[in-house]
């Protein structure tokens, strides 16, 4: 078999095992690794320790080889995941919850990693290779929205997102590294861009800038290399096969970001992202920024929404078994984990029944509860007490620090005398100097609940 034949049969095995993109490059140096490192070098990962390690695989992806012969060939596979989009009623509902749409299915890293070396092991029984190839998807050292923009599974938005001109940025994506060298695809051909430099991206380029166009390959099949016709049906054929993309003049994302996290064009700080707070982080969320999430409770979707490239997307089913849309994973009623015949927020037995299967479990019950405190506080409807009641006296004293927030918002909103009365006991019987500290600001009078020693120490945490 020719590479070019063992490359579109893999091809077509990638799809039929659920990829919706497979294009495949040349293993090189990643294109953005020196802005990754000085992004790093600014303390934007955080908390996301895991950024920090191997960064010269990261760079270099052949590093990854840990034995047999060295990798030539890095495939970047899509998973289109859209399904169809929340009613605006449903979104706009301060008593529902929002889920980030990546997670209305089960866990994808779980579904796509064993298919990466599904795929591997079609190769290697094609070319005899007794080697493993390197799967990854996500949590890997690859800079994954790097591949997929050189690769041409879609182009870098101003809002950091891969995206695909006919099918959006709800794309999740993997690579898989082997020693064969297929058939590489043609890289994202730059009809149009600027020489953008590091220093003016980190420093925060202008917001309606133009940076750039691209045309990129439509499907992921390999070129028609023996295409016969006279120029206008050349012409027409190559309109057909190619797609144009950029972001224009276009800021929407970046106006649209509630928390205001994007420095500029392709640069977020996750220290002011929901998606960073509600999903990676364990700790307390800045109070500065929690009127600011809305009834986002696990992840935030918001500078994809707006994006014209996401508009109008026919609704789909994936093509990965698993990943379908399930009505009850988009936007729960806040106040329905807290029911007693399935208190999911509150026991760790219901919370693995419920969501055990989906991506929320690594935020883990004690963060979701976190983050649907801080939504119940947003609410501030009167009938949000019962869930911040039951909250401020869970074993979590993370979860605990956020109900006194959230009661405090009902306070401050209805001068609800429950919610000043447990906020109170709270401040008399609470142990943890943290949940202390958050029930006496949420009553107004932080400064009283602790001695002056404790008090810049927790401040600069939480405030
Ligand atoms: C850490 C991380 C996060 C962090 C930081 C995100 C960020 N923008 O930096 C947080 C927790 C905030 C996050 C949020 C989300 N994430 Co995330 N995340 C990652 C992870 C693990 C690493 C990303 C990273 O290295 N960030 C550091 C920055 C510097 O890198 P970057 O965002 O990839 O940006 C690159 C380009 O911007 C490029 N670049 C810089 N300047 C320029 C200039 C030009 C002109 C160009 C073309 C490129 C370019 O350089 C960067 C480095 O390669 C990747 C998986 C992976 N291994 O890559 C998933 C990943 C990026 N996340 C993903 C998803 C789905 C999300 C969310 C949508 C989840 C949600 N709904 O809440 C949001 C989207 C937020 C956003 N607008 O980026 C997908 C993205 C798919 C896609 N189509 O883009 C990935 C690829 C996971 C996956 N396997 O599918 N995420
Ligand atoms: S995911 Fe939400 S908070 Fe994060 S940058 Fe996008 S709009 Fe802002
Ligand atoms: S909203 Fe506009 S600027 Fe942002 S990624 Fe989409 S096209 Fe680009």
């Amino acid at each position: 078999m020719s590479d070019y034949d063992l490359t579109a049969s893999f091809k077509k095995e990638a799809r039929r095992l659920g990829f919706d993109f497979c294009r495949i490059v040349k293993v090189g140096e990643a294109a953005h690794a020196e802005f990754f490192s000085r992004w790093l070098g600014l303390g934007r990962a955080g908390e996301m320790a895991y950024l920090e390690r191997n960064l010269e695989k990261r760079r270099s992806p052949a590093l990854l080889a840990e034995e047999g012969p060295p990798f030539r060939s890095l495939i970047v596979l899509g998973v289109d995941y859209h399904r169809f989009e929340l009613a605006p009623e449903v979104r706009g509902d301060p008593s529902r919850g929002i889920i980030a749409s990546y997670a209305w299915g089960d866990d994808y890293h779980e579904i796509i990693r064993p298919l990466l070396y599904e795929l591997d092991g079609w190769l290697r029984a094609r070319t005899g290779r007794s080697t493993l190839g390197k799967g990854l998807v996500d949590t890997g050292p690859v800079l994954e929205r790097d591949w997929a923009h050189k690769a041409g599974i879609g182009f870098t938005g101003k809002n950091c997102c891969t995206i695909h001109p006919e099918r959006g940025s709800w794309v999740f994506l993997a690579t898989l590294l082997v020693p064969e060298e297929l058939a590489f695809d043609p890289h994202l051909v730059a009809v149009r861009s600027d020489d953008i430099g590091v220093e003016e991206t980190l420093a925060g380029l202008s917001a309606k800038g133009d940076y750039g166009a691209w045309q990129l390959q439509r499907g992921s099949g390999p070129t028609p290399v023996n295409f016969q016709g006279n120029e206008r049906e050349i012409r027409e054929a190559e309109a057909r096969e190619f797609l144009l993309a950029t972001c224009g003049h276009c800021t929407r994302c970046l106006d649209a970001c509630p928390t205001d996290a994007f420095i500029g064009p392709f640069h977020l700080d996750p220290q002011r992202c929901i998606s960073f707070w509600t999903i990676e982080s364990r700790q307390p969320i800045p109070r500065s920024l929690r009127r600011l999430f809305g009834n986002r409770i696990f992840g935030c979707d918001i500078c994809q929404e707006v994006c014209p490239w996401n508009q109008r997307l026919a609704e789909r089913t994936p093509l990965l078994r698993g990943l379908e849309a399930r009505q009850e994973r988009t936007a729960p009623p806040l106040l329905e984990g807290f029911d007693r015949r399935m208190p999911y927020w509150l026991e760790p037995r219901a919370f693995a029944e419920r969501w055990g299967r989906s991506p929320l479990k690594r935020a883990r019950r004690s963060g979701m509860l976190r983050n649907v405190c801080i939504a119940l506080g947003n609410w501030g409807d009167p009938a949000a007490f019962e869930g911040l009641e039951a909250a401020a006296t869970d074993d979590s004293a993370l979860a605990r620090g956020h109900a006194a927030w959230g009661l405090g918002e009902l306070l401050r909103r209805h001068s609800d005398v429950r919610a000043a009365a447990l906020l109170e006991s709270l401040l008399a019987a609470e142990k943890d100097s943290r949940v202390r500290e958050e029930a006496g600001n949420a009553l107004g009078r932080g400064d009283e609940t602790l001695a002056s020693s404790r008090r810049r120490d927790v401040y600069s945490r939480i405030a």
